[in-house]
């Protein structure tokens, strides 16, 4: 019955504006771009310049890749999921289904056969598609790959001994192909994802007695036990058990199941429900702590809940191809991840792979946890620089830091918090600013960020340091880990039996947890949902009152964060009476320098009232643009401030007619220009301003 009216509702609101956006996206196939153009980005400049040239890639190695399709109307399906996760909107809470996603956002079917025939035409093979379209894997021997893109593919070797191969230039594609992609991932395989886990250091035969010595840690090995954490942690009273939900566990690694049944029989838990999923044939090699942890530590939070282990290759397609399929299955709600790699091994064409996948996991109402690393502000143990983690670092991905967590030893409460930190080199808790991600909207309104203009990471925080450590039992016997590792899946495993309330009491999954996180950090019940972390440092940021980047707003006070995230939020509040403006600006394929481009700009009500008085638009144009004209029925336009205005009220639910600003290419624009549109006035509580990233070519 909800989804009926959610899908009529859906549609009557967002197809007009979709149809404006596409109207003003001018198709690509109406421009002819059959010139070849080069796309940029895929050079590991960094690796290579780490790097002794070993020799050219032999012409018959297999070379896969994947290319990269930007989502169809992107600014439509931000403003959608933001509508998703306002509280006063009446979308709140409206996940889309898979179809749905694919329905309004996914690339048209006709830009993906496109690159389809492109690579047929190349000699290279399909290896595999995805129904969101976004994603296609390719493979071909390197000769073929040289040829296709016009480059030339290397042999390297790092200081570490470790080689790999990459591009010695960015790939040419046509024209016509260039307009549908975001990029090629897998020209160079230089990356490879590290977990986050840290056994704890200790010598044989201490570990039995450490055990014996004090009743809390209970654990085999001195480690916390599933009981230890729940006591630690307040989650006594929460009789949720995760039943009915499941975790989706991304891992670029195996785990045999003896382990797990272990580990559930000596606590006394139930069996695991554990499912596999292979995803482009599995992960290689053997089992691997990282993989056994995950799923042992979800189990101990939530052990009636199903565990998805989605393994795939630690390559870029496998981090990539188990992503979207974790997305585009859309069976697991909670999902975690403690695979990652500093955000400065990251190349753009990636992170925008990634970041579609993790918007639509956010449309689909999906939460993912990922640790935040455990090198603290120095993600890549080698640089001497600040570096973020990523996927942590994402905007749509809840980041977990690490803290260190002593408890009563007799017994077992909670006792003192700090940030993990072992020292350069041998552990502390990932945290810091990401260089790629500007500032999200819902990090706007803290005061103590480090950052005012790019996203702060982690978000919240949980026990990380193997000193203080959960016991695991792996490949045959107990071992004490730590690791951010660790700390995510208990966050995945906490939102499992949030999630069992929540469709207990009708109420929508929790869905992608930042606005609602930050929502109650920056509010006036903050200390009785979260323990501040206000002492310690990662290695560069401290902790200290409130959200700090050493460790987000800190680790969960269980029972109390379970109560706000279960029955607080609905029934939402009563919306306020108010036109809320919107502004979207769209632009007709590749502006090309020395030229003329022309911009779309729709300004619509999404508020429950009618506009009162004037509404303003206001544009500014970076270097490389000039005004030229600016048209719309009923506007009135200043050409010297770049301003339009309009009289009539526009009621709730429509929009103006489109403005359209026709500006010069200067012949030496920049490759990307980001001018803005700013509405504001007709009644409305607040201004809106929207940003349109152009390629000039
Ligand atoms: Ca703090």
């Amino acid at each position: 019955m909800m989804k009926n009216h959610f899908s009529c509702f859906f549609r009557c609101l967002m197809l007009p504006m979709l149809g404006l956006a596409l109207q003003a996206s001018a198709a690509p196939s109406e421009t002819v771009h059959h010139s070849p153009v080069r796309l940029s980005g895929h050079v590991p400049a960094k690796a290579v310049s780490e790097s002794v040239f070993l020799k050219s890639l032999d012409a018959n190695a297999h070379v896969p890749l994947t290319f990269i399709l930007p989502l169809r109307n992107k600014a439509a399906l931000e403003e959608l999921v933001n509508r998703i996760y306002d509280p006063n909107d009446e979308l709140y809470g409206k996940y889309l289904t898979t179809e749905e996603f694919v329905e309004q956002f996914a690339p048209a079917q006709e830009d993906y056969d496109h690159v389809v025939a492109y690579v047929n035409s190349l000699g290279l093979t399909v290896t595999g598609t995805h129904s969101n379209r976004t994603l296609l894997n390719v493979s071909g021997p390197a000769e073929a790959v040289e040829k296709a893109f016009n480059l030339r593919l290397h042999h390297y070797q790092k200081s570490n001994g470790r080689t790999f191969y990459a591009p010695d230039n960015d790939p040419e594609v046509p024209g016509s192909v260039g307009v549908r992609i975001h990029g090629i991932v897998g020209l160079d395989n230089h990356a490879v994802w590290h977990s986050y886990i840290r056994p704890k250091k200790t010598a044989e035969g201490f570990l039995t007695t450490e055990a014996a010595s004090h009743a809390h840690p209970s654990g085999p090995a001195g480690g916390y036990s599933p009981s230890d954490i729940i006591t630690a942690y307040d989650l006594t009273g929460v009789s949720a058990n995760g039943s009915g939900q499941i975790i989706a566990m991304f891992e670029l690694g195996k785990y045999q199941a003896s382990d797990i049944n272990e580990y559930t029989k000596y606590f006394g838990l139930p069996q695991a429900k554990l499912t596999n999923i292979l995803v482009d044939g599995g992960a290689g090699g053997g089992i691997d702590a990282e993989v056994t942890l995950d799923i042992e530590l979800a189990l101990a939070l939530a052990p009636e809940s199903q565990i998805y282990v989605y393994e795939g290759p630690n390559t870029d397609q496998g981090v990539l191809d188990t992503y979207n399929r974790i997305a585009t299955d859309n069976i697991a709600k909670q999902v975690s991840t403690s695979w990652g790699m500093g955000e400065d091994g990251v190349n753009p064409q990636y992170f925008q792979a990634e970041n579609a996948i993790f918007m639509q996991m956010a449309a689909h109402g999906q939460t993912i946890y990922a640790a935040a690393g455990d090198s603290g502000a120095y993600d890549d143990s080698s640089s001497q620089s600040l570096v973020v983690d990523d996927p942590a670092s994402q905007p749509y991905v809840v980041a977990v830091g690490g803290t260190k967590l002593t408890v009563n030893s007799s017994s077992g409460a909670y006792g003192d918090e700090s940030v993990w930190n072992e020292g350069a080199g041998q552990g502390a808790g990932g945290g810091g600013v990401s260089s790629y991600w500007p500032l999200p909207s819902w990090q706007t309104n803290v005061s103590t960020l480090y950052s005012k203009t790019h996203r702060n990471v982690p978000d919240v925080a949980l026990n990380a340091d193997p000193n203080t450590g959960y016991s695991i039992f792996y490949n045959g016997q107990w071992t004490t880990y730590g690791g951010t590792s660790c700390a995510a899946p208990l966050w995945a495993a906490f939102t499992a039996c949030i999630n069992q309330q929540r469709v207990a009491s009708q109420k929508a999954v929790l869905g992608f947890a930042n606005p609602l996180l930050y929502a109650i950090g920056a509010g006036s019940s903050y200390l009785a949902n979260f323990h501040d972390i206000t002492t310690g440092d990662n290695l560069y940021y401290s902790a200290g009152k409130g959200y700090d980047n050493a460790t987000g707003w800190g680790s969960f006070i269980g029972a109390n964060l379970f109560a706000s995230l279960t029955g607080s939020l609905t029934p939402p509040p009563p919306p306020q009476l108010l036109p809320r403006l919107n502004v979207l600006m769209k632009h007709n394929a590749p502006f090309t320098a020395g030229g003329t481009g022309t911009y779309k700009i729709v300004v619509s009500n999404h508020g429950n009232a009618s506009t009162s008085g004037a509404v303003t638009v206001s544009i500014a144009l970076p270097n490389g643009l000039t005004y030229s004209s600016l048209s719309g029925s009923g506007w009135t336009f200043d050409s010297a401030s770049l301003t339009c205005t309009q009289n009539n009220t526009l009621t709730a639910g429509s929009h103006y007619p489109t403005i359209t600003l026709i500006v010069d290419v200067d012949p030496n624009a920049p490759r990307t220009v980001i001018p803005t549109a700013t509405v504001s006035g007709g009644g409305a509580a607040s201004g809106q301003t929207t940003t349109n990233l152009t390629t000039v070519r």
